[in-house]
């Protein structure tokens, strides 16, 4: 345990459609978050985000319980459509109180506010310039920060650009990001989200010289399903539209040339403006910030079918003659069918620390479970405690052997609604009392798992 820092970044993290509900409050204007349960594919049995876990009003409490559990860090998202108003870059004032408020608060608890610039909800008038694919977007996303970066610089040492930015290829109908079933290119989407990104970088080094400023991806470690040299072949080719695109881009500043031959095989090529490239390379990263759930598994496939998108972040996919995800039968599952492996979490650190070396923030890591609250008001979550406390162990086994992690943020630091299947896939230390449609009085419990992790974070990890 020696090795791990004094500062840690011990902490929790949350995003703000997730989290807030209040969408009609504050002057937020529309999103694509606040209609997403009427999209196609998305279950009639869970909720919307409306209401979420009452964040927005109960603000003040979450953070006193934050600052209970010891918390030395809070990774929030800022909510694009409370603070600009619309493509003339008018801004939400009520929208930006509501946040300097929160951070005024997280600093006098002595909690870090980690701020994620943007977590999926879009404002809907992005479309009106455009949408997704027009690189007016990347401008939008610049007055966007400038705001942000006016507005709290000087109390915001940690900012993330985009959340999971590669999930708009990998996943973007589980987690509703083009609800209007729009034909994109995906890749083309990545690249201006990716010029939107280093614009954000670029603009944070030039006003904020003394923040740092970092991607978070949702990265794993992808394994090959046998010793048969082709399903190496076909971890490799994973590797590349999972995880490596994303970080090459914005630690290295190039797409790699695989990559550009799969997506013209694929025919889903398209013009890359090398004025974005210059952009584009000269936005280094201070850090890199990445969320992780579980590995991948992968053979060379034998079928011809194309499930290129996946059914959600964590299950795969399959491109013929590159790449198939499959299960892995030395994993456990959650009940919601993603795989548990903490291994593959020092596993996926040591492959990105040892292919960056930047230090490393865990922004997201956690078991969405549906929790019990008994009529003591107690919620006994034994099976939370034993994934924290091994996905952890690992975490400080990779400290030890040398790779530089400066914060652990799990998900969530309180019931939220999750991206697809609701409140009853809870991941928080603090139990939120409301069902998928009955709002109940939104009362907030300590779950086992909050007492266990205030242990943790005053051992400073000695007690895992
Ligand atoms: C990540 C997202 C989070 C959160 C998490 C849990 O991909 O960044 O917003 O949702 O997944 O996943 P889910 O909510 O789908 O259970």
């Amino acid at each position: 345990m020696n090795k791990i820092k004094k500062d840690f970044l011990w902490g929790a993290s949350t995003s703000a459609y997730q989290v807030e509900g209040s969408i009609f409050e504050g002057g937020k204007v529309a999103s694509v978050m606040d209609d997403i349960h009427k999209s196609p594919g998305y279950s009639k049995e869970i909720t919307n985000f409306h209401d979420a876990t009452g964040h927005y009003e109960n603000w003040k409490e979450d953070v006193k319980l934050f600052a209970e559990m010891g918390m030395k860090s809070y990774r929030f998202s800022i909510s694009w459509p409370r603070i600009m108003k619309n493509v003339k870059g008018e801004i939400n004032e009520e929208g930006i109180k509501f946040y300097d408020d929160l951070i005024n608060e997280l600093i006098k608890y002595k909690i870090e506010p980690i701020v994620t610039i943007f977590h999926f909800d879009f404002p809907n008038f992005i479309d009106e310039a455009g949408g997704l694919t027009d690189k007016r977007f990347a401008n939008l996303f610049e007055d966007y920060c400038k705001v942000l970066f006016k507005a709290y610089g000087s109390k915001i040492k940690y900012w993330l650009t985009i959340n999971e930015l590669n999930m708009f290829a990998m996943a973007a109908s589980a987690i509703g990001l083009m609800p209007n079933g729009k034909k994109l290119n995906r890749w083309e989407v990545i690249h201006i989200l990716n010029l939107a990104q280093a614009r954000a970088i670029n603009l944070c080094h030039k006003i904020l010289p003394k923040a740092k400023i970092g991607p978070a991806p949702n990265i794993s470690s992808v394994y090959s399903n046998s010793s048969k040299p082709i399903d190496y072949t076909a971890k490799l080719n994973m590797d590349i539209v999972r995880n490596w695109v994303y970080l090459d881009i914005v630690c290295k500043g190039y797409y790699s040339p695989v990559f550009l031959e799969f997506i013209k095989k694929i025919k889903e090529d398209f013009v890359i403006d090398p004025k974005d490239m210059e952009i584009i390379k000269q936005a280094k990263p201070d850090f890199i910030a990445f969320n992780y759930y579980a590995t991948m598994t992968v053979e060379m496939p034998k079928s011809n079918e194309i499930s290129q998108e996946a059914k959600d972040q964590q299950k795969g996919f399959t491109i013929p003659g590159f790449t198939s995800s499959v299960k892995n039968k030395n994993l456990e599952k959650t009940q919601f069918g993603w795989e548990i492996d903490p291994q593959g979490f020092k596993n996926t650190l040591r492959e990105v620390y040892d292919r960056y070396n930047l230090p490393i923030m865990i922004t997201e890591n956690g078991l969405g479970a549906k929790d019990i609250l008994t009529k003591q008001g107690e919620v006994h979550d034994t099976y939370r405690i034993e994934y924290y406390q091994k996905h952890i162990s690992k975490m400080l086994e990779a400290i030890e052997e040398g790779v530089d992690i400066i914060g652990y943020m799990p998900w969530s630091a309180i019931d939220l609604i999750s991206t697809h299947e609701g409140v009853s896939k809870r991941y928080g230390f603090i139990y939120v009392n409301r069902d998928e449609f009955d709002l109940k009085d939104m009362k907030r419990y300590k779950k086992d798992s909050f007492y266990w992790y205030k242990e943790l974070i005053k051992t400073n990890g000695g007690s895992i």
